[in-house]
């Protein structure tokens, strides 16, 4: 990291380790690798820290400036980041149709998986962390599946590292691209991340604890084996 800070993301990482969110320790991530890190949306437990997460969101998003019809979030972990999102931002004069998918399949009521809004235009997913891509590409494809267009995906952390393709033969292999690299360049969706790693990095440099030091020296091994560009 030498670029210029960017006061969101700084703002942001600062957030999630004051809420817990962002921890240092032994990870392993959903892709089996064991990482220094870990990002637990799921510890945004309360309304004050959910609404201030939906704010960060908000911001990214509108400062990008990209134009969406609808939100999705995906089951389970994005249902709670979109209603949050809509809310945010109708109360900033931008009222937006959402949906999200149910991941057992209904036999009574409504039936289907699909919850809120119809799917259909420009649809904005809103989820938590990008690793190696799996999520996003579930996310993709059922938003196709039912006749939309995936058209931007809001994350809250882009780990910026290497993506995996599923072979033919089900093998799985990691590529040298990034799971958001793969989705802007090779599927066209705009992304909008509220911080990458990048940042983390930057925010543990310009701390003083030493504890701060060594997290970030783990966190350098960890991109040097699994990062991308
Ligand atoms: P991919 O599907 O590999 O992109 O991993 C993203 C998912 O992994 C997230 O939606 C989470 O379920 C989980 N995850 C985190 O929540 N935080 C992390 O820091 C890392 C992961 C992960 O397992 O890679």
């Amino acid at each position: 990291p030498h670029a210029n800070p960017d006061p969101l993301a700084q703002r942001f990482v600062q957030f999630a380790l004051a809420c817990g969110v962002l921890r240092f320790g032994e990870f392993k991530t959903k892709a089996g690798r064991l990482s220094p890190y870990f990002f637990n949306a799921g510890l945004f437990d309360d309304g004050a820290k959910l609404g201030q997460l939906a704010a960060f969101y908000a911001d990214r998003i509108l400062a990008s400036g990209v134009v969406f019809d609808m939100i999705f979030g995906p089951a389970y972990k994005g249902i709670p980041l979109a209603a949050a999102l809509a809310v945010e931002l109708a109360r900033r004069g931008h009222n937006k149709p959402f949906a999200y998918n149910r991941k057992e399949v209904k036999d009574h009521g409504e039936g289907g998986t699909l919850v809120g809004a119809p799917l259909q235009g420009r649809v904005l997913i809103v989820d938590d962390v990008m690793s190696a891509g799996t999520a996003a590409r579930e996310s993709i494809a059922l938003i196709r599946g039912a006749g939309a267009t995936p058209h931007a995906l809001a994350i809250a952390l882009d780990r910026q590292e290497m993506a995996t393709e599923v072979a033919a033969d089900g093998t799985v292999r990691d590529v040298p691209y990034s799971a958001v690299q793969y989705v802007q360049r090779e599927l066209g969706l705009a992304v909008c991340a509220i911080a990458r790693l990048d940042d983390l990095l930057q925010y543990l440099q310009t701390q003083q604890h030493p504890d701060m030091a060594q997290h970030r020296q783990r966190v350098l091994q960890y991109r040097a084996r699994y990062g991308v560009g």
